[in-house]
């Protein structure tokens, strides 16, 4: 029996795996008590296990042929062209040549190698990850309100005795549902508030008396939270001594909150003024209440400032930092978290650094034993990486490690062409995944429960990934890649293949840093202690942030005045395309496509409408329409719904290729943080196929 945690998102629910005696496969799991699931698993969790013993797992590495298919390789020959590939590409064009992208979902350790491996190994500024698509805006807010990002800054049972819990943009129900057992508390006491242009999962929990759903034009939580706070600064509901104790920028927010009149924000948002107003009195009433976010609201263009509204509002009502009450973001993948630490975003340093502050480089660069010199400055982030492949002057060679850009970004069909354009792509994976199929070369890499290493959840506690099966033969680590070609292209520093070691590099390399790490080890981990960050060494770690003081020099959170900006807005017939997660299936749908009791729920692409919407346009339950914009088109099946705007129709983005949402989408990007707009984009919307009347 080996305790571990689930491989997909940043609940992280802790599990036990039983391997059969004597044998690599069937692997058992159950759910084991924990402070986050309390023993609860989802139907994602139950059925991980299912993905290690699949016949179609890649176990050899592969290189495509002239003719488009793959023939397998040894080890030693797919790593020398590699080797050589990057020798010549830098030679012709300079090490910005290659790039290389990485995920959310890798283990820390993983992710502070690539970190290291893209800089001081290849030599590039060019790394960035997945993340960019789904934490960065948050992380932006928080860490120009706050001074510091730590997704959930408290232990999610203290939400377990909240009065009220404001949660905009998430649909926690479907995207975590062990989370659902934290929000008792507030339903029990009527204060459960979801802000969803559908009636969600999420949204139905406020139903029979236990709080509100609130319903916006997909797009507009901006001035819904100026609305919101209006009527706190207008009421005088606001907490004068913590602003003044805690606090900068409050006259400019009460400035630029002051012609937000809940009349004025009902008619952007289309949301009462009376709700408006009722939402602010109840949090403002609460004894203990939190405002929570998720992607619906931050994968926006204006996703960093509609984080930053929430937490004005919080700040206003001085919930940050106060016993009982707070705010936070919800990270999505596995080490989402960890993964934004360690050094895979394209301006940082692990431990949080800044990779342009002297002092971090100096501090880093003696851990890896290099000149800080050789360090390369800020890259990319992630949507513009994928643009300049095979750019003139860009990107020629690019290396993922746990990312299927090809179905996750924004705007797919053009990221499609840019990858084609490469002179070499090579993708680390378990399977074939959309992205891998592109490849010249595939990489078979292991699997969560056949590793070692560590993860941060989305309450920044590190825990433990426990390896409880031997991989397939072929299939090698990617400690084990990354050392192979550091050492093939002469790299400096040492590159461990054990990850108790890599941790121990990766926090000696975070002391001193915001994410400090240097307290922590596998072996202390083990012992079973409550590992939140920053945890220095000599210390116990950090549950609670900003109890005393923030992460900015003197100790206070800013309140930044943001401005709410007209969305793209549908005109005439044109309707709102949202797009967002089934419970069945995980982002890209690599791994969960491959479940059939999880695939069989939903294996196709089915759109959500409104039944007058579908009405105007001939539609009917099982009918078949065509979504298109200028940037592509999809056919979907259709599933009638009156918990949905009628302005707005919902995709899921779990399917490729022709059942790919982002075909639809945009690659405009928020300016703080480069997130692109997953969450709102124009289409028109047409039947192709009557389904029953
Ligand atoms: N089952 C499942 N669980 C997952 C994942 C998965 O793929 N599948 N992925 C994990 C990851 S990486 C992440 S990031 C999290 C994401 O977790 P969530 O943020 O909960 O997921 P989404 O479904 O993307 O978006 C949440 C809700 O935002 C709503 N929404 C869309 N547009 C708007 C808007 O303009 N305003 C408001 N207020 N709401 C809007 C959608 O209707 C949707 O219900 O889930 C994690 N958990
Ligand atoms: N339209 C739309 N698009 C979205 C979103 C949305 O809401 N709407 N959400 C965005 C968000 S929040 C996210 S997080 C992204 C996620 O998008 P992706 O990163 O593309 O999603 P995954 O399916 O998790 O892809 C991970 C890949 O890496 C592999 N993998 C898993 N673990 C490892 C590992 O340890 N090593 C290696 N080498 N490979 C591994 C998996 O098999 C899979 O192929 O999608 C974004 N795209
Ligand atoms: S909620 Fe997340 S971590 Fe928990 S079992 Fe489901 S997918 Fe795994
Ligand atoms: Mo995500």
């Amino acid at each position: 029996m080996t305790d571990t945690h689930c491989p997909y998102c940043a609940l992280q629910c802790a599990m036990t795996l039983t391997a059969t005696p004597g044998e690599r496969l069937p692997v058992e799991v159950a759910g084991r008590d924990f402070p986050t699931n309390r023993g609860g698993l989802c139907k994602k969790g139950w059925t991980s296990a299912e993905l290690l013993g699949r016949a179609d797992r890649i176990t050899s590495p592969l290189v495509k042929q002239a003719d488009g298919t793959f023939v397998e390789a040894g080890w030693a020959e797919v790593l020398d062209r590699i080797a050589a590939a990057v020798t010549r590409l830098k030679a012709e064009s300079g090490p910005d040549a290659i790039g290389v992208f990485g995920g959310g979902g890798l283990t820390n350790e993983k992710a502070y190698q690539l970190g290291k491996f893209a800089r001081i190994a290849l030599g590039t500024r060019l790394i960035d990850y997945n993340g960019r698509f789904c934490m960065s805006s948050a992380a932006a807010a928080a860490n120009r309100a706050f001074g510091l990002d730590r997704g959930l800054p408290f232990p999610l049972s203290d939400l377990d005795t909240a009065d009220a819990v404001l949660v905009l943009g998430s649909n926690i129900g479907d995207t975590m549902p062990p989370f659902v057992q934290h929000l008792q508390g507030a339903r029990g006491r009527g204060g459960l508030i979801v802000v969803d242009p559908r009636r969600s999962t999420t949204a139905r929990l406020t139903e029979d008396g236990a709080g509100m759903h609130v319903q916006p034009v997909p797009g507009t939580d901006l001035a819904l939270l100026l609305g919101i706070a209006h009527v706190v600064v207008a009421e005088e509901l606001y907490d004068r001594d913590y602003l003044d104790e805690r606090t900068v920028g409050f006259e400019a927010v009460r400035r630029s909150v002051s012609s937000w009149w809940p009349a004025r924000a009902e008619s952007v948002t289309g949301v009462p003024a009376e709700t408006i107003r009722a939402v602010a009195h109840r949090l403002a009433g609460s004894s203990s209440a939190y405002i929570l976010t998720g992607r619906g609201v931050e994968q926006h263009v204006d996703g960093t400032d509609t984080a930053t509204a929430a937490i004005n509002l919080a700040l206003l009502l001085g919930l940050v930092g106060r016993p009982g009450s707070g705010y936070g973001t919800l990270t999505g993948q596995g080490n989402g978290q960890g993964g934004r630490e360690h050094g895979q975003k394209s301006d940082q340093l692990p431990g949080y650094r800044k990779i342009i502050d002297p002092a971090a480089r100096a501090h880093v660069a003696r851990v890896w034993g290099v000149d800080p010199a050789i360090i390369p400055g800020p890259g990319l982030p992630a949507v513009q990486l994928l643009e300049r492949c095979g750019a003139a002057d860009g990107v020629r060679m690019l290396l993922v490690h746990g990312a299927n850009v090809v179905v996750s970004a924004p705007d797919v069909s053009q990221v499609r062409a840019a990858l084609g354009r490469l002179d070499l792509l090579v993708v680390s994976d378990f399977f074939l995944s959309e992205t891998a199929q592109l490849a010249d070369i595939v990489l078979p890499v292991l699997q969560w429960a056949e590793e070692d290493g560590t993860m941060t959840n989305l309450e920044g506690r590190v825990i433990r990934r426990r390896r409880a099966v031997d991989p397939p033969p072929g299939a090698r680590s990617e400690l084990w890649i990354m050392r192979e070609l550091a050492e093939r292209l002469g790299a400096p520093g040492t590159w461990s293949l054990d990850p108790s070691e890599v941790f121990d590099e990766l926090a000696r390399a975070s002391a001193g840093g915001i994410a400090d790490y240097s307290g922590l080890s596998h072996a202390l981990l083990d012992t079973g202690v409550e590992a939140h960050w920053p945890y220095p060494a000599g210390s116990t770690g950090t549950p609670r942030l900003f109890r005393e003081r923030f992460g900015h020099d003197d100790g206070r959170a800013r309140l930044v005045a943001v401005r709410a900006r007209q969305p793209e807005t549908p005109r005439g017939a044109e309707l709102s395309l949202i797009t967002g997660r089934l419970l069945a299936h995980y982002q890209s749908g690599t791994q969960t496509r491959r479940v059939a009791e999880l695939n069989d729920l939903h294996p196709r692409i089915v759109a959500q409408l409104h039944p007058l919407t579908a009405r105007d346009r001939g539609v009917a339950e099982g009918s078949r329409i065509r979504l298109s914009n200028s940037r592509g088109a999809l056919e979907a099946d259709v599933e009638l719904t009156d918990g949905i705007r009628p302005d707005t129709v919902f995709l899921p983005f779990h399917y490729s290729g022709a059942e790919s949402a982002n075909l639809l989408t945009s690659a405009a990007t928020d300016p703080h943080s480069s997130m692109p707009e997953f969450k709102n984009a124009v289409v028109t919307v047409e039947a192709i196929r009557a389904g029953a009347e």
